[in-house]
């Protein structure tokens, strides 16, 4: 979520009134904001997202809960430290937390472990559940008020609390201390988010967590269903449950568990009701992304979960076969059980099977779900497969972030609309020549530079020239997003300068290159890509043959604040994933807003930016999705520039030192382990950076293009997504607060 005092006042309408009234007081509002510290209760762009969409639903009324954990820890603080990363905790709750309020008397417990009994109830067989462990799910919530609308809607966060209920047993058994130790273990479970965004280790605590998120939330949803209505028929027009990838998909086994042993409805009927209420989004294009449960892990925490799981199976397979023939392969590849050394639960293929509508976070993706990760599900129910693509809120990464920019456009449109309405910044087209607007435009842009000028040389005692080119790639540390041809290009560009004689030295168009992101604490490749970005500062800032031409910072702790300041006072963003492996990208959305220029590979949603700003206005490069595949196979008989070759050799032969610690980084990308194609796109990286060189230094044609790219971002506002959503997916009307 990042801050929120500033998000808070601009959505209700009283940023000025506020910041007067703090004036009064002595504070000013700017120095205020800045104390605020982030919640950082996610990892990246599938949670960012998701605070995106939190907005955009309050915004246009719409009648949404969010649920989540809330974690004691939340991602933790990268340090960094002779160029490595280390972590830190992030105990954020340590001053409290002024925007939460807690709910004391909404809690519900949560069950786990045990065994499951056949029981006889009115001459009806049926389950019940005799847990293990009890613990108490208690609500937080967060309120997030929409801009230009009294409605509110809720962030409702989970914290776990030892179970008086089902604890006292034990203080019995003699044993205080233990009892007392054994209590606090159950705060555990929401005490820490996991920080690898995408690698599922199977850790008890993990399924553990997930579950308490369910079967908390799933209550809560019941509770209010039953206050205002009676017969289960409804449920399915009342209530929507979006899953936001596979980490809360236990839901479905959840919903039907309690259909099922609580309600008493027919496995006929509670089925109907799971068929019409879920919906699926995944955020991954990568089969290795999918979530697996392994099956003796979850028959031991939830055993009833894993029977219910294997009755939906059963009954999927066998209509399965129905429809295909015994088609083994094909059966085998669609079950929910993975079956072999380690049997599993395919969390993609229950939420698959189990939901109404599938979604993808952009066209490339969701055609890439439909022909490779889902195809057999999408040869049998195509009419389930959709796609919305991703989005992010103008109020927070416009409004709240660059206020001068916000000013600049409303006084240009004539109107503040643009803020609900984002289709409105298409009119900013009409001015993108104006010279008038041009000398606003830069002025705006240089007031944003400055600001993250002087963060930078707080942060790092580096000054850097306002003149040059501010170059920024920020987001988490993956091999496939390739901050490694970003640093390989920085070596190239310095190499190049070092070569030249005085004369061409006058044509370089001078670069600060800023790069910033986390890498998860186990993912040794990335803390090597850091650890280089870092060797190669070193060498390239303290050389003064280079002066002002080549800069490199790298940005430590890259969280939601630091992106507030990042973001406006970027010239050029990069954004380099391997064509067909970033299911969307946010960042690009967030840069594109705040006029900056894209450098960037047609994957994930860049492919319909190029669509609305048009090709002439981003520079383009790499191969394409449909390229990638047939370059993998060429392997060792791909040629690789010398330019790759060179600039790899100088970092084997320690040009910038620790060569024995990058020798494993550099054998990942040369010949055929080069699985995310840096050698085969490198040229044409080079040649894109070289055009956008070009066009930084013709002034007019650069502040052109940066006012193009602002009026063309319209269709990635959240506001765009979450209709489609309303509409789509969730079939929901706006609920305007009336008063
Ligand atoms: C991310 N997924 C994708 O990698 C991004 O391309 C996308 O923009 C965001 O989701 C939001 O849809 C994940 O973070 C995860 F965890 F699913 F891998």
């Amino acid at each position: 979520m990042g801050r929120s005092l500033s998000n808070i006042v601009i959505n209700l309408g009283i940023r000025d009134q506020f910041a007067d009234a703090l004036s009064q007081l002595g504070f000013d509002f700017e120095v205020l904001a800045e104390q605020e510290g982030d919640a950082c209760l996610g990892n990246g762009g599938l949670a960012r997202l998701s605070a995106c969409q939190m907005d955009s639903l309050a915004t246009l009324d719409y009648p949404a809960v969010g649920y989540g954990l809330r974690y004691q820890y939340g991602l933790f603080r990268q340090v960094i430290v002779d160029g490595f990363q280390h972590e830190q905790p992030d105990y954020w709750l340590n001053f409290g937390n002024p925007w939460e309020i807690e709910r004391v008397h909404i809690t519900y417990p949560v069950k786990f472990y045990g065994t499951v009994t056949d029981e006889f109830l009115n001459g009806e067989k049926c389950k019940v559940w005799v847990p293990g462990e009890m613990v108490e799910a208690v609500a937080y919530d967060n309120p997030i008020p929409g801009y230009g609308t009294r409605n509110t809607i809720n962030l409702r966060l989970w914290a776990a609390k030892p179970s008086d209920q089902h604890d006292m047993e034990s203080f019995n058994t003699g044993d205080y201390v233990d009892a007392v130790v054994n209590r606090q273990r159950a705060e555990s479970i929401s005490s820490i988010l996991y920080p690898d965004d995408r690698s599922y280790q199977g850790k008890e605590l993990r399924l553990k967590q997930q579950y308490f998120f369910v079967s908390a939330s799933v209550q809560d949803i019941f509770r209010r269903f039953k206050d205002t209505h009676k017969k289960f028929d409804e449920f399915p027009e009342k209530v929507a449950l979006q899953l936001n990838d596979t980490h809360p998909s236990l839901a479905i086994a959840e919903v039907m568990r309690v259909l099922l042993d609580e309600e008493h409805l027919s496995w006929h009927r509670a089925w109907d009701i799971i068929c019409k209420i879920f919906s699926f989004t995944t955020h991954t294009v990568s089969p290795e992304g999918l979530e697996k449960i392994p099956v003796d892990l979850l028959g031991n925490l939830l055993p009833r979960h894993l029977q219910i799981i294997y009755d939906i199976n059963f009954n999927f397979v066998e209509e399965l076969k129905k429809m295909i023939g015994l088609d083994y392969d094909r059966l085998t590849r669609m079950s929910i059980v993975e079956e072999g050394a380690v049997k599993n639960i395919r969390m993609a293929n229950l939420s698959v099977i189990c939901s109404h509508t599938v979604n993808g976070v952009s066209r490339l993706h969701s055609e890439l779900l439909r022909t490779k990760l889902f195809k057999d599900f999408y040869d049998l129910w195509p009419h389930k497969f959709q796609y919305k693509t991703n989005g992010v809120t103008q109020r927070r990464w416009i409004v709240v972030s660059n206020p001068s920019l916000c000013a600049l456009i409303s006084k240009w449109l004539g109107t503040e609309s643009w803020i609900r309405d984002i289709d409105l910044l298409i009119g900013l087209r009409d001015y993108a020549t104006n010279a008038e607007l041009h000398q606003e435009w830069k002025m705006v842009k240089k007031v944003n530079k400055i600001r993250l000028a002087e963060y930078i040389e707080a942060m790092s005692g580096l000054k850097v020239s306002l003149d040059a080119m501010f170059d920024v790639q920020t987001k988490r540390i993956h091999e496939y997003k390739r901050q490694l041809l970003n640093i390989l290009g920085i070596i190239h560009r310095y190499d190049c300068i070092k070569n030249m004689d005085k004369n061409d030295r006058k044509k370089v168009v001078p670069r600060v290159c800023i790069i910033g992101g986390k890498a998860a604490p186990g993912y040794e490749i990335a803390k090597k890509i850091i650890k280089l970005c870092h060797v190669v500062a070193e060498k390239i800032n303290n050389d003064n043959d280079i002066g002002d031409l080549l800069k490199l910072v790298f940005i430590p702790d890259y969280n939601v604040s630091v992106a507030e300041m990042v973001i406006p006072g970027a010239d050029l963003s990069q954004h380099l994933s391997t064509a067909g492996h970033e299911a969307s990208g946010t960042g690009s959305m967030k840069f594109l807003m705040n006029g900056c220029l894209l450098l960037a590979t047609a994957d994930g949603s860049t492919i319909e930016m190029v669509e609305e700003i048009g090709q002439d206005n981003m520079f383009l490069f790499g191969a394409k999705a449909h390229e990638v595949v047939a370059l993998r196979k060429k392997g060792p008989t791909l040629k690789v520039p010398l330019q790759f070759s060179r600039v790899v050799r100088m970092i084997r032969d320690g040009h910038f030192g620790f060569e024995d610690y990058f020798k494993s980084l550099c054998d990942k990308i040369e010949g055929t382990s080069d699985y995310f194609l840096l050698g085969a796109d490198f040229m044409s990286y080079l040649e894109a950076q070289a055009a956008a060189d070009k066009a930084f230094v013709d002034e007019e044609r650069w502040t052109k293009m940066s006012i193009l790219s602002s009026a063309g971002a319209g269709r990635f506002s959240s506001d765009r997504t979450i209709q489609e959503y309303a509409e789509n997916t969730w079939d929901i009307q706006p609920c305007r607060c009336p008063f």
